[in-house]
């Protein structure tokens, strides 16, 4: 932060100091009773503008050829690789136009430079050059947009996309990390309502214990999907607005407290295979003075929050993997379901609101507990959270679960 102030400061510095100067030459052209010669002047300019524009069109075309390591590998997911021939086409289209812009722009400052008795041609109004300027930009951006449309309604899950074998996950953003909860075996989620009574600082995500399909359920530290299955998140906020980003899937969407979004996809490729990808990448293949290992043998797909949502927003990072179904499966034996580990907490949670861990088969426990209307206190959200009911679901009730984590 400090270095960046004393940056700023040093610029705004620097420019002041040339405005001084540049003012006491003119008062000692001025005095000495000395003419401004603008057209050497002019000369002068013309010229440095097409050095400059050369030396940018350079540093332009170098900077893919430097900073290719920079980019992301190739996208491990089937959209993804969608989404980079989308972006793959925009930049050859808004790149083409950049260069030819550019060259034009340079090269008409310095052949148009001011000399005398060179006069500007006038003209107030082209009917021709309005049309052309106008259509041509938005012919290419009609295209672009509906060629992205068509991507964007196969990242949205719909009823049409929902394959047979899809692995479910819940992920909810919150200061500062992420909820990432997965269905156990019986793949379905533990019923949640978001009401006064169910949300508590030990029951963020309003989980209702009586219902049994949430005693398997499982909170993860590290984010697991399996290559070649199709995965489907359901997506939530606490406080603020995150942005649920996996770069390398080139997959983002918004979280939003209160109102449920999600994302699907299908990964393609597994750590490993994104690691021998990564061999052939320079920074990726250098050591790491750390490990004394090439930096790709610790790369790991990552899992970020993409909106700035406070100070710990950097801290949401958490690491993601590409399996196979059968080391996957190894990996949801190892976790244990946060019922059968916080047996205790979820009993006096219980207790205190009269309700028993058995009592419910999906009945309408809470309903009774919430004297016979869901209606006006619980927004029930069906176990993948598609379907909204009722309404009212206020941020303040959360409120109660801020400062204790
Ligand atoms: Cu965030």
């Amino acid at each position: 932060m400090l270095n960046i102030l004393l940056t700023l400061a040093v610029i705004i510095l620097f420019y002041t100091v040339a405005l001084f100067l540049g003012g006491i030459v003119e008062r000692v052209r001025a005095l000495k009773g000395e003419e401004l010669d603008y057209t050497k002047n002019n000369q002068t300019h013309g010229k440095l503008f097409l050095i400059y524009g050369v030396f940018f069109l350079l540093m332009f075309a170098f900077s893919f050829k430097y900073m290719d390591f920079a980019s992301l590998p190739k996208a491990a997911s089937n959209w993804g690789v969608e989404i980079d021939e989308l972006f793959v086409i925009t930049a050859w289209i808004t790149g083409i136009i950049f260069v030819v812009t550019h060259i034009a722009l340079f090269y008409f400052v310095w052949k148009y430079r001011g000399e005398k008795d060179k006069k500007a041609t006038f003209f107030a109004h082209s009917s021709t050059l309005e049309l052309v300027w106008t259509s041509i930009p938005a012919l290419a951006m009609a295209v672009l947009v509906v060629m992205g449309l068509k991507t964007w309604f196969n990242v949205f899950p719909n009823k049409k996309t929902l394959p047979a074998n899809q692995l479910t996950i819940e992920a909810t953003g919150k200061q500062f990390n992420w909820m990432l909860r997965y269905p156990g075996p019986d793949g379905v989620f533990g019923r949640r309502v978001l009401s006064k009574e169910f949300v508590s600082p030990d029951n963020e995500l309003g989980i209702d214990w009586t219902d049994p399909a949430s005693h398997d359920d499982f909170f993860a530290s590290e984010l697991y999907m399996v290559k070649g299955r199709p995965v489907r998140f359901n997506l939530g906020a606490l406080d603020v607005l995150h942005s649920f980003y996996l770069p390398h899937f080139r997959m983002k969407m918004d979280c939003v407290p209160g109102v449920p979004t999600g994302i699907g996809f299908t990964p393609t490729m597994t750590d490993d295979e994104t690691r021998e990808l990564l061999k052939s990448n320079s920074h990726w293949a250098s050591i790491d003075p750390e490990t004394n290992e090439p930096r790709y043998v610790k790369f790991n797909y990552e899992l970020a929050c993409a909106e700035l949502c406070g100070k710990s927003h950097y801290g949401m990072m958490m690491p993601a993997h590409v399996v196979s179904q059968s080391k996957f499966e190894e990996w949801t034996k190892t976790q244990k379901p946060f019922f059968e580990v916080n047996k205790d907490r979820i009993q006096a949670w219980l207790a205190a609101r009269n309700l028993s861990a058995g009592a419910s088969k999906g009945s309408n426990n809470y309903a009774a507990f919430n004297g016979g209307d869901t209606s006006k206190k619980a927004l029930k959200l069906d176990s993948n959270m598609t379907k909204v009911e009722g309404a009212t679901h206020n941020i303040a009730d959360n409120k109660a679960t801020e400062g204790k984590q």
